[in-house]
Formats: structure tokens, sequence, C-alpha cells
């Protein structure tokens, strides 16, 4: 089961962008690259069959374009998270917002009906949030808690799915683990010998990329219904994902495999998935 996507919600960066959480020491984002590279980012998903509401950026949160981490979503339902770090809490409200814009505008259309949220103490970025089918993997990490992972546990349960909570070691869990849907996980080296995530995916895929070490930057790729967007300039898992994608059943619908630019947002700890919220 691959999931389908129609909506994406995504926010441009603002030209305070550089005053964002980092620690990837790779220097200063060029803001004028960075709105090109996230047009692109728009682009690919329009093309992916994706309609996508563009925010506007917001000074208040230099982060603001990192959508991801403020909200998981379970078919039915958003839940608001409670983002880890001070400085991004506020994100959430604007985002609320657009899910109910999109709930009243789109009606039938879209699957969403109930929002949900993490509440303090409770925190959660959904950059910790893995969904492998109708599993949600949640990584606790410095910016999701053990109280924030047992509430989305919980909300998880009411909507029929199911859960696991692991470790994670990077930023967030989603740094170093894509799921790239037709059973096959991507994982850094250091994912694929750690033993409590290999047990959480393993009755969940029959097939995993590692990525090696030199290219752990395009783990945090995403597979947005038939199209695999990874970050440019990583031979090794574009081959990977390729050789995968080609090996498929004939019957099932041909995956593409498109490579973006993301060198702006590496230098602000932000990859592929961090960009949008699918719906
Ligand atoms: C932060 O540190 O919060 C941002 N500079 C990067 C967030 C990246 N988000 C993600 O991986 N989901």
């Amino acid at each position: 089961m691959t999931l389908h996507h129609k909506y994406a919600i995504v926010r441009k960066p603002g030209e305070n962008f550089a005053q964002g959480q980092t620690e990837s020491q790779l220097g200063a984002p060029n803001f004028a690259k960075a709105l090109e590279q996230h047009a692109a980012y728009v682009a690919a998903l329009e093309q992916s069959g994706v309609e996508v509401t563009c925010l506007p950026a917001d000074l208040n949160f230099p982060d603001g374009c990192f959508v991801e981490d403020t909200t998981v979503i379970a078919d039915e339902t958003a839940i608001i998270t409670n983002p880890g770090h001070e400085s991004r809490k506020g994100e959430v409200n604007e985002i609320e917002k657009a899910l109910k814009e999109l709930i009243t505008a789109r009606g039938a259309y879209v699957p969403l009906k109930n929002i949900e949220r993490i509440e303090s103490p409770g925190t959660v970025d959904g950059g910790d949030v893995l969904r492998i089918k109708n599993h949600f993997i949640i990584g606790l990490s410095n910016r999701t808690n053990r109280e924030g992972a047992a509430q989305l546990g919980r909300i998880l349960t009411a909507c029929g799915k199911t859960f696991a909570i692991v470790h994670a070691t990077d930023l967030h869990l989603k740094t170093s683990v894509a799921y790239a849907g037709n059973d096959c996980c991507i994982v850094t080296e250091e994912y694929d010998r750690d033993e409590e995530f290999s047990n959480a995916i393993e009755e969940l895929i029959t097939r995993k990329i590692v990525v090696p070490e030199n290219e752990k930057y395009a783990a945090n790729s995403l597979r947005v219904n038939e199209t695999m967007l990874m970050a440019s300039g990583f031979p090794q898992l574009e081959e990977a994902l390729k050789g995968r994608f080609r090996a498929l059943p004939p019957e099932l619908p041909v995956v593409r495999v498109v490579t973006l630019d993301m060198s702006e947002f590496q230098k602000m700890d932000g990859g592929l998935t961090c960009l949008s919220l699918l719906v």
C-alpha cells in the first residue's frame, strides 16, 4: 500500500532564515538560493500530483519553513505537535489555521476531519515520526520527549494505528531513516546496526537500502505518490533507489526518482521531509 497524497502545506523561508537553529557548521544559507530551492521543491510536489498551499514566511519563526515538525497526519486526524525547541512552539498556530481552511475549502475532498493536540509537558517534532503503512515509529530525541511520545501514541491508537517508540540519535529520527514505499526502508549505517530500530521495522518491510556514511544526508528522502524525491549529489543512493524501483513487478506503477538541490536547507539542518505536510 502506498499512501496517496492530494494536498500539501508548505511555508516559504523568510529573510531571517539563517537565524534558525542549526548545528551543521556548513555556513550561512544564501536566502535567494533558498527561495529558488523552495520553489523547485513546490514544483516537484505539484508534478507528483499534489495541490500545494504555500504559506507566506513569518519572520517571528526563522525555522518556520520546516512545517513537518508542527503536525503529524494520520489520515483523518491532524495532530498538532508541541515542538521541542522553545523558538518553534508558536509555528503551530498558522499551520492549524491552514489545516482548518483546507478542510473547510475542500470539504469532502480532504480526508482530514479531526484535529488533536500534543499538550505540554509533552513535546513532539513531526520530524521524529516515521510512518510505515499504518504503523508510526516515534523517535525520542532532544525535541520529542517521552510524555509527548506517549500522548501521540494514545492519539494514534484511538485513530486505529499502531506505534512503537525508539531512540533518535540525530536531530530527528527522519534525519536518518525514510520509508521509500513498496516495502522498502532507507537507513543510515548507524540505523542499520541499531537493534531497536531494526526490530521496529522488521515486520513492515522486505527491503532495506543502507546509505553509505558519505551520503548520510540523503537518507532524509520523501516518497510522494509515484515520485521519490531525494537530495541531489548522492549517486549511490540514487542508483540504489532507481534499481529498487526498476525491479518492481510490471503491474505496479512506475516510480520516478527526482533529485533536488537542498544545499541551503541542509545548512539549517533541514531536508526534504521537513519542508511539507502531506495530507
Ligand atoms: C531546527 O533545528 O528545528 C531546524 N533548523 C531544522 C528542522 C528540520 N526539521 C526536520 O527535520 N523535520
